[in-house]
């Protein structure tokens, strides 16, 4: 054992020598596994939450830190219960979660030594929230990432990018500093939460106006965390092409290569495990006045489209302050639950398709699914062999080289056996 723990350690320091990261074995089975989750829950959860207007609220400029703090000394999510959360998302069909540790107010939901300004010490709570979270993880058997924010709207020794201008603060830039302060948050997030498997960067984009280029030293950030754990599945929501170190690619709010958020003009597609996220409402964090919230048959299409691209979803909840999950996102659920239960197996496990003018495929070896997303009855597929089997009636022309149903109902799956 420890000549292996030896190996993979001169490994790791070979690889930042010449400065080109070498992912390890477990790491590369971890992203195998995270690929074919295909679906996953975003959590966005702090005190935010409390103000019901979403978790940029701070930003707003309509209350300096001291008042929004105080929202720390009164946060008592009374129904909060990791376990109903955990078990409705499982039920859902999704494999994995991931939570909001330290949002872009700073706020921390673990009890973390570098500051008192967390969910243990600074709120009557007094509960260790992420503690919570990650048993009820592990006893459902569901994948635990944590989100991370680079950005902080309240420290002064984080250095003023181009949001939380209006928070009162004190402005003591020492980037060294802050560093060092996120990387033992990190240490303490994978080395004491034993089942955090992955980290998801968020804030990057703070620095992308500066007049001098920012350097965030995210390389040397991820290669300490694969140095503690290696793998820790680590991804940066800089909206760019990934960076060497990083282990899964992310989307937000956009299908891999689209760009309707206008967030990443210049984002290719890689090789990496890809994720898109999405809201079910409008929102991020808890917004009581956002209840334009996506039908389940979007949500799902959405699900089908992520597939297809070779991508997870990764779908978000805004948990209420009370600690519940709002009622509509548990209906919304429940209702991709059970058409995961009937259709799961053209999700998970599988791999990128094609587009098609009457829906998507996904494909798992031999085996393609049909996913018909528009009002049509007739499909038709290019093959160039004639199937083994279809799961509803076809014809194949060989000469055209298409396989051709014509009895289709929008929102079926057909099963294509080559
Ligand atoms: O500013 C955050 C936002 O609050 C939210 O966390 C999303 C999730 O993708 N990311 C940032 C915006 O890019």
């Amino acid at each position: 054992m420890r000549k292996i723990i030896c190996l993979v350690a001169m490994l790791l320091m070979v690889s930042n020598m010449v400065g080109q990261y070498v992912p390890t074995t477990d790491n590369l089975q971890a992203r195998k596994d995270f690929e074919g989750f295909r679906f996953g829950i975003f959590l966005h959860w702090g005190i935010y939450s409390e103000f019901a207007q979403g978790e940029w609220y701070l930003n707003e400029g309509k209350l300096k830190q001291e008042e929004y703090q105080k929202a720390a000394s009164c946060f008592y999510p009374i129904l909060f219960d990791a376990n109903q959360w955990v078990k409705a998302i499982k039920d859902s069909g999704a494999k994995y979660i991931t939570f909001t540790s330290r949002h872009h107010d700073g706020f921390s939901m673990w009890k973390t030594k570098e500051s008192s300004y967390n969910i243990v010490d600074a709120t009557p709570f007094k509960r260790d929230v992420l503690g919570e979270l990650s048993k009820a993880c592990k006893q459902e058997g569901i994948r635990l990432h944590l989100y991370y924010s680079l950005l902080d709207w309240m420290r002064e020794d984080y250095p003023l990018g181009s949001t939380g201008h209006n928070t009162g603060r004190t402005l003591k830039p020492d980037y060294n500093h802050y560093f060092q302060f996120m990387e033992n948050q990190v240490r303490e997030l994978i080395c004491d939460y034993e089942n955090v498997e992955g980290i998801w960067f968020d804030g990057y984009w703070d620095h992308n106006n500066d007049k001098t280029p920012f350097d965030w030293r995210m390389k040397e950030f991820y290669d300490y965390i694969h140095t503690l754990k290696p793998r820790c599945l680590v991804g940066n929501n800089h909206h760019i092409t990934p960076i060497d170190g990083e282990d899964f690619q992310m989307f937000e709010r956009d299908l891999p290569g689209q760009n309707t958020s206008g967030f990443s003009p210049n984002q290719t597609v890689s090789q990496l495990p890809l994720e898109m996220c999405q809201t079910m409402n409008g929102m991020w964090g808890y917004k009581v006045a956002d209840q334009n919230y996506k039908s389940s048959r979007e949500l799902i299409t959405l699900l089908e489209r992520a597939a297809s691209k070779g991508s997870n979803l990764l779908l978000n909840i805004g948990p209420q302050p009370n600690g519940e999950l709002p009622a509509v996102a548990l209906e919304r659920l429940k209702d991709i639950g059970i058409w995961m239960k009937l259709h799961g197996e053209s999700i998970y496990n599988t791999t990128r398709g094609e587009e098609y003018k009457w829906g998507v495929t996904t494909r798992k070896g031999q085996t393609i699914y049909l996913h018909v997303l528009e009002d049509t009855d007739t499909v038709e597929l290019p093959l160039t062999k004639k199937p083994r089997n279809v799961s509803t009636p076809f014809s194949y022309n060989k000469r055209s080289q298409k396989l051709k149903i014509t009895n289709a109902k929008q929102f079926d799956i057909i099963q294509v056996d080559l």
